[in-house]
């Protein structure tokens, strides 16, 4: 099964990227726009995992959720990967660092390279994917003349989610999910 851990967003916030993905569509072209169902901020990529790692992944989960409080993530400016003058992902992210997601995503990393997944270099950078460019484009002016979002998501829970890639898109699917601070909200 094919795996990340995220943190979902809640329908309002997810309605609200919706409608600023699309005044992007109008703009730039050849990207793929990422469903609005799916809109989540990636903690941790596992990729393909054998289903007798759940049990560890799971534990995992719940031991990282516990060390955060539910906490707000500001998503207040747009940005792009690797850079505006040559993105090949659109994203919306908060313009402040996040102290909450920074300790979750280092207890997710060190949790996973204990399970053996080889180190992720780069440190993780809170953001939700509007689009993926196939080819990179110089998107400096339309993330600077666009208006920045004005948005916050309430993040109360951990999720590992399971991805099924299709022709038409990916679809994501709850593994687990884990209240912040205790708890329990099931799946
Ligand atoms: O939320 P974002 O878009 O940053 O790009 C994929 C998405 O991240 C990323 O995992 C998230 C859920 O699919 N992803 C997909 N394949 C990947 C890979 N091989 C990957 N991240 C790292 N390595």
């Amino acid at each position: 099964m094919r795996l990340f851990y995220c943190l979902e967003l809640p329908d309002a916030v997810r309605n609200d990227l919706a409608r600023l993905s699309r005044e992007f569509q109008v703009r730039v072209r050849g990207g793929t726009w990422v469903a609005p169902e799916n809109l989540h901020v990636t903690l941790r990529f596992l990729g393909e995992v054998g289903e007798d790692l759940l049990p560890s992944l799971e534990g995992l989960g719940q031991n990282a959720a516990l060390r955060v409080e539910p906490f707000e993530l500001f998503l207040d400016r747009f940005g792009a990967f690797p850079h505006p003058g040559r993105a090949r992902v659109l994203w919306v992210g908060p313009i402040r660092d996040s102290a909450p997601f920074a300790i979750l995503a280092q207890q997710v990393e060190e949790g996973v390279q204990a399970l053996g997944f080889p180190p992720e270099r780069r440190l993780a950078h809170p953001h939700v994917t509007l689009a993926r460019l196939r080819i990179p484009q110089d998107l400096t002016s339309v993330i600077g003349g666009a208006a920045p979002p004005v948005l916050q998501a309430r993040v109360g829970a951990l999720t590992l989610m399971q991805s099924d890639l299709r022709p038409k898109g990916p679809l994501y699917r709850p593994v687990a999910r884990w209240a912040l601070g205790g708890g329990d909200r099931g799946v």
